[in-house]
């Protein structure tokens, strides 16, 4: 995987652009395990103010930023500070969750509407596909109405964070996708 994203890193790099991608969904989804497996597991910068809700990690050109979503709701106003000029949404889901399944819907749509999330791609990961019963991703897609997204380009990819599969496939869609973006 690190092979994967540091050659995903020499093509951004190649830009002069700066690129921010948001790293979102429910609390346990999979977030910093899929973080940990693109190799930059190492946190080196916080935001105390939000407290363990948001990790951010420079490198290079790109800005991973990762957040939290649900159950924090006092201090949600203040994350679109950090939505800024978002060049991708890479949202996961647990897919084995069913009891957050509405709130991470819920999550989901909210962030489609986000003024501040116009212009960025959005990359759903079904995550957890290694447990036996975890929903599929043409179901999750079903269920979130994905073909219903006019406003977004979009891609679902199933995957597993701790057996790191489909992790390089669906981050080299949303290279891509920002690539062709920042012509
Ligand atoms: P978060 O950052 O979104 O809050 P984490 O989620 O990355 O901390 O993961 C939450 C828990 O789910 C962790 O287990 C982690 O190992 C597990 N997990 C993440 N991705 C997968 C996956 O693809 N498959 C399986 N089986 N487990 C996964 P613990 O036990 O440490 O809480």
């Amino acid at each position: 995987m690190g092979f994967v994203f540091s050659k995903i890193f020499k093509k951004l790099f190649g830009s002069s652009n700066s690129f921010n991608i948001h790293i979102v969904g429910l609390q346990n989804a999979g977030k910093t395990t899929i973080l940990y497996q693109y190799n930059l597991g190492k946190v080196i910068e916080t935001t105390p103010t939000l407290g363990s809700n948001m990790e951010e990690v420079n490198h290079k050109n790109v800005k991973l930023k990762v957040w939290d979503l649900g159950g924090q709701k006092s201090i949600r106003e203040v994350w679109d500070n950090y939505f800024l000029e978002s060049d991708a949404v890479i949202y996961v889901v647990d897919s084995t969750d069913k009891s957050k399944e509405d709130e991470s819907m819920e999550e989901f749509q909210k962030l489609l509407k986000n003024e501040l999330l116009k212009n960025a791609v959005f990359l759903i990961f079904a995550n957890k596909q290694d447990i036996e019963g975890a929903m599929t991703a043409d179901l999750i897609a079903e269920k979130y109405k994905l073909s219903d997204i006019k406003t977004h380009q979009w891609h679902i990819q199933a995957c597993s964070a701790v057996k790191n599969t489909g992790l390089g496939e669906g981050l080299d869609w949303v290279v891509d996708k920002i690539l062709e973006k920042n012509k």
